[in-house]
């Protein structure tokens, strides 16, 4: 693993899974095991983010993992219909996980907490990104990962000397990551919300830098990677679970292909294993046959793609270079010809964008028979160089709305009000029924057909007004 690829990370002999000495000792003065209450609140978007099956949190799976070595944890994720209780009484510790699209419901649970007197952490992408903000709402923010704090947050509790802000000046090698402990999620009473397909975490960080996302800011340059035996492992433990080979997995990585040889060499085993699987993936060098051909080989039945834009000038200008206009059609096909469906994800909105960049979005959809196009508008998260740039233009900052289907600026040019006519119009054509007999027919009879009609079912009612 040459060393550029860890950008700040702690070297490798820091690795050690043991307690380090000074919160083993803090440990052994605990003398009853605080209890801590983790939290996925539900989003309030008026739109189908949090409904239907869910997955996993893994996220909070992880913390959860982690901090049952000193604590007793109870997870609840709002998305399945738990509960947050109003009383907190039975808990010392409130932990929320938020996104933008949820701080609002995460801030008002904090809120609650605070004042019972609980220690309230707030941690996630949201959090992370506001710092002055979640701080208001909170004892302390956890920015970023919490694996690469753990150690102090973990005394500090118990010593019960909190701090404000926990960040960890390196990051710490995933190796040394805990497999997550799953039973936090499986054993909960509402578990069959969660959708069939695991979630798991091979990589982390992308250095592609495109200015609309939050990754590049919370994880710098930096693109870490968990040995591949780690990976297998863990897959194999969920084949024992279960009893079977055939397991869906989900890959969490923000970009797991962005290492080409790494990539190729964790699929190569995957094959061995006999497992499904879908992915993020960026385009880098998905346009190779050989790539396209150990993916379907492993047992990727779904790529999820971020083609973006179809128009060059809003490509350039999100700084998506990995994006090639010219290979965005050898992609798809290599994908198809080794039985790979695509989850297209489209975005409109951006200032480059006019009428013809959804004919042309449109044309390619349907001349390349993506099977499950996805179509967001811009959105710009706090704490990314867009949102920096777009903030004086953004027209309301309650979070609610921050689920990418809402209405953020007026693009320079087009009207707001043909934006959202386009934006409807594109999702009606392309999920009528005879777009999606063009585009499916004789592909396998899966969850992915059921995908399309209840899209056609959806985007058959659909109004600009629920965007704005
Ligand atoms: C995989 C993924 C998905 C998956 C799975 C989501 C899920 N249920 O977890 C799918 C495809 C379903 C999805 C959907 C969406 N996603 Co998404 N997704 C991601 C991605 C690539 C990885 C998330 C992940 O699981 N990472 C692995 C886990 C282990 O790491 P983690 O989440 O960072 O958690 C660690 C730390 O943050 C910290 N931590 C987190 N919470 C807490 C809480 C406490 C108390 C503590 C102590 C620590 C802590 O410790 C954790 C362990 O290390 C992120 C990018 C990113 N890196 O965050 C985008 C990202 C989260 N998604 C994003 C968006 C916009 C969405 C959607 C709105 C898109 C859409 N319109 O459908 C929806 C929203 C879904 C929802 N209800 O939240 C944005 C959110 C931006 C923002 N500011 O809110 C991100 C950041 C990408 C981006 N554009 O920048 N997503
Ligand atoms: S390629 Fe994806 S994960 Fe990487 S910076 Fe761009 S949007 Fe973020």
């Amino acid at each position: 693993m040459p060393a550029d690829y860890h950008h700040n990370v702690e070297a490798p002999n820091h690795l050690n899974d043991r307690l380090p000495e000074t919160l083993d000792r803090v440990v052994a003065k605990q003398k009853i095991r605080k209890k801590w209450l983790l939290i996925q609140p539900k989003s309030e978007t008026s739109m189908m983010v949090d409904s239907g099956s869910v997955s996993m949190p893994l996220n909070l799976i992880m913390v959860a993992t982690l901090a049952s070595r000193q604590f007793d944890v109870t997870l609840i994720d709002e998305r399945t219909g738990d509960q947050v209780p109003e009383d907190f009484s039975g808990y010392d510790i409130v932990a929320i996980t938020s996104r933008t699209l949820n701080a609002n419901k995460a801030y008002r649970i904090g809120d609650r907490a605070l004042s019972q007197k609980k220690i309230v952490l707030l941690g996630g992408v949201h959090p992370t990104m506001l710092l002055d903000e979640a701080t208001q709402h909170c004892t302390s923010v956890i920015y970023g990962e919490v694996e690469s704090i753990w150690n102090e947050l973990a005394s500090d509790i118990i010593q019960g000397t909190m701090k404000r802000i926990y960040r960890a000046q390196t990051l710490r090698p995933m190796t040394a990551m805990q497999s997550p402990d799953f039973s936090f999620a499986l054993n909960s009473k509402n578990a069959n919300r969660y959708s069939q397909r695991i979630p798991i975490l091979a990589t982390k960080g992308c250095p592609v830098g495109c200015n609309f996302c939050t990754t590049p800011t919370v994880y710098g340059k930096s693109y870490r990677y968990r040995e591949i035996d780690l990976v297998l492992d863990e897959m194999r433990s969920h084949q024992d679970r279960l009893g079977k080979r055939n397991v869906n997995f989900s890959f969490m990585d923000d970009n797991i292909s962005f290492r080409p040889q790494y990539f190729t060499e964790l699929l190569e085993e995957m094959a061995k294993l006999g497992v499904h699987w879908n992915a993020n993936i960026s385009m880098n060098f998905l346009h190779k046959p050989e790539v396209a051909e150990i993916a379907g080989r492993s047992g990727c039945d779904l790529m999820s793609i971020g083609f973006e834009s179809l128009n060059p000038d809003v490509l350039k200008s999100v700084n998506k270079g990995a994006n090639r206009l010219q290979n965005y059609s050898t992609v798809v096909s290599n994908l198809h010809n080794n039985g790979v469906a695509i989850q297209g994800y489209f975005m409109f909105g951006f200032d480059d964008d006019s009428e013809k960049s959804f004919q042309a979005t449109y044309d390619f959809i349907m001349q390349n028979r993506i099977e499950f196009p996805v179509f967001s508008l811009v959105t710009p998260f706090p704490g990314t160089p867009y949102y920096d740039e777009m903030k004086p233009r953004i027209r309301h900052f309650n979070w609610d709305k921050y689920d990418t289907y809402h209405y953020m600026f007026e693009p320079k040019k087009i009207s707001g009000e043909k934006l959202l006519d386009n934006f409807v119009k594109l999702q009606q054509e392309v999920y009528k029924g005879r777009s999606i007999m063009k585009r499916m027919y004789g592909k396998p009879l899966n969850w992915v057909w059921l995908a399309n009609l209840a899209m056609n079912n959806f985007t058959r009612k659909l109004k600009a007004e629920a965007f704005l």
